[in-house]
């Protein structure tokens, strides 16, 4: 079922094995021209044009873009018991995960009467999307919201697409998961008119003010990515988010089993996702084909899963050892990593790339997907060679804070005044003499 790639003669350079490896090709820079006039749109005319594009593409027209208080109540009191447990116990994770993440600020005194701090502050107002259609995620609210609260985030709108279902407010399970983390402000718009109004603002039905937003995070599809970097600058962005990726590096010991429900698991999100095998042992390569087979077909949502798994972004590279293993998946920089060998430990703790890594047997990415307590927003596309998944660090800014006495001026003074003549900036020097002319 995987195609397979071969690299058990020799694995080839990094920069080689970015063409080897299946990876898909998502050209957000495709859509941008179709994203333009959105954005324009809602620039120019706030809440009546993203209504209208929602109309469009969502095919219903909210009463309002906010959803009123009493709706996000009773969305949390008609909410399946079991399911509020288990968001309980996730946002209760998350939450001693994340707050562990905090950062102090720190002052070094660089010299006797001269200081610097780095001064950690939370960015003010922030904007969560939630998606909608296909994938109706509270869990994802619980990622996104979890670290921008624990970060001191003051101000947070959770953004969800409307839905006709549900009388054009957000999916219950959206409003509930908000209400459940104490989140008051919920909108209902989705994709890259949602990005639109939250960096622009704009009032409401009602005459309420709708306040844009510092920074937005959060998945969705290709229009809301496209709508992300059109608009980055104007507001702070998490990194984009392409199809789900999960990548399982395995030797013999694995089980087929559990690597094929595991492969099958994120194959699930989406048909772009991509679902990699890196193994260096072809009796287990064989023995997860044939476990895919099977569970594939059984599978609820089949048909993406098949097209997923057939797609050229995923497959099963062989390599003719654990450690040309490493190589591959460091090349590869999944999204997600499952480590699945003898000694997991030993060999994760060599990887140097990856959104997030899974080590061993009983570690598989749906713990991580819920209630492991660490973040499921991770970078995808090979994102994970520069960047990491959401975390308390996302939401917040280092303001250094300068401090010097006339002396430590003073006695640096001459240094500051040869790099600036350096830099023909005499002025730059004359800012610090200035201080000392009698
Ligand atoms: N695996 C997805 C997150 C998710 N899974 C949400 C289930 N629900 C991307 O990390
Ligand atoms: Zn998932």
């Amino acid at each position: 079922m995987l195609t397979r790639t071969d690299l058990r003669s020799a694995v080839p350079s990094p920069v080689e094995l970015r063409h080897a490896l299946p990876r898909a090709e998502v050209d957000v820079d495709a859509v941008i021209h179709q994203v333009r006039p959105i954005v324009d749109g809602v620039r120019e005319r706030g809440v009546e044009a993203a209504l209208e594009f929602t109309e469009r593409f969502d095919r219903v027209r909210p009463e309002s873009v906010r959803v009123p208080a009493a709706e996000l109540t009773r969305a949390l009191d008609e909410l399946d018991p079991a399911v509020r447990a288990a968001l309980e116990e996730s946002i209760a994770r998350a939450r001693v995960v994340h707050a562990e993440q905090r950062r102090t600020d720190v002052t070094t005194q660089v010299v006797p009467g001269g200081t610097v701090t780095e001064r950690w502050v939370p960015v003010a107002r922030v904007g969560l999307y939630a998606p909608g259609g296909l994938a109706v995620y509270p869990s994802s609210v619980v990622m996104n919201v979890v670290p921008a609260q624990a970060a001191g985030v003051e101000s947070l709108v959770v953004c969800s697409p409307p839905q006709a279902e549900f009388g054009g407010r957000p999916h219950p399970t959206i409003l509930a998961a908000a209400e459940l983390l104490g989140v008051e402000e919920v909108w209902a718009v989705g994709g890259a008119q949602a990005v639109a109004l939250l960096a622009y603002g704009g009032v409401d039905t009602d005459g309420a003010e709708l306040a844009p937003v510092d920074m937005v995070t959060g998945p969705g599809n290709i229009y809301l990515t496209a709508a992300k970097r059109l608009l980055r600058g104007l507001i702070g962005i998490d990194s984009e988010a392409g199809p789900t990726e999960i990548a399982i590096l395995a030797d013999a010991t694995a089980d087929p089993a559990h690597v094929a429900a595991d492969l099958i698991s994120q194959a699930e999100h989406d048909p772009l996702a991509a679902s990699v095998l890196v193994t260096d042992s072809v009796e287990l390569a064989d023995a997860v084909d044939a476990e895919l087979e099977i569970r594939a077909k059984a599978t609820k949502h089949s048909d993406r899963v098949t097209t997923a798994l057939r797609g050229k972004q995923s497959g099963c590279v062989l390599v003719s050892s654990v450690d040309d293993g490493l190589r591959v998946v460091d090349a590869y920089a999944a999204e997600h990593l499952e480590i699945q060998t003898a000694d997991a430990r030993a060999v994760a703790a060599r990887v140097r790339s990856a959104g997030a890594i899974f080590v061993g047997a009983y570690a598989p990415v749906s713990l991580g997907d819920y209630c492991a307590g660490s973040n499921h927003v991770l970078p995808t596309g090979g994102c994970a060679r520069h960047s990491s998944g959401l975390s308390v660090q996302t939401f917040l800014r280092g303001i250094h804070v300068i401090d010097y006495s006339e002396d430590a001026l003073r006695e640096v003074a001459g240094h500051v005044v040869a790099l600036a003549n350096a830099e023909d900036l005499p002025a730059h020097g004359e800012a610090v003499t200035a201080r000392f002319e009698s």
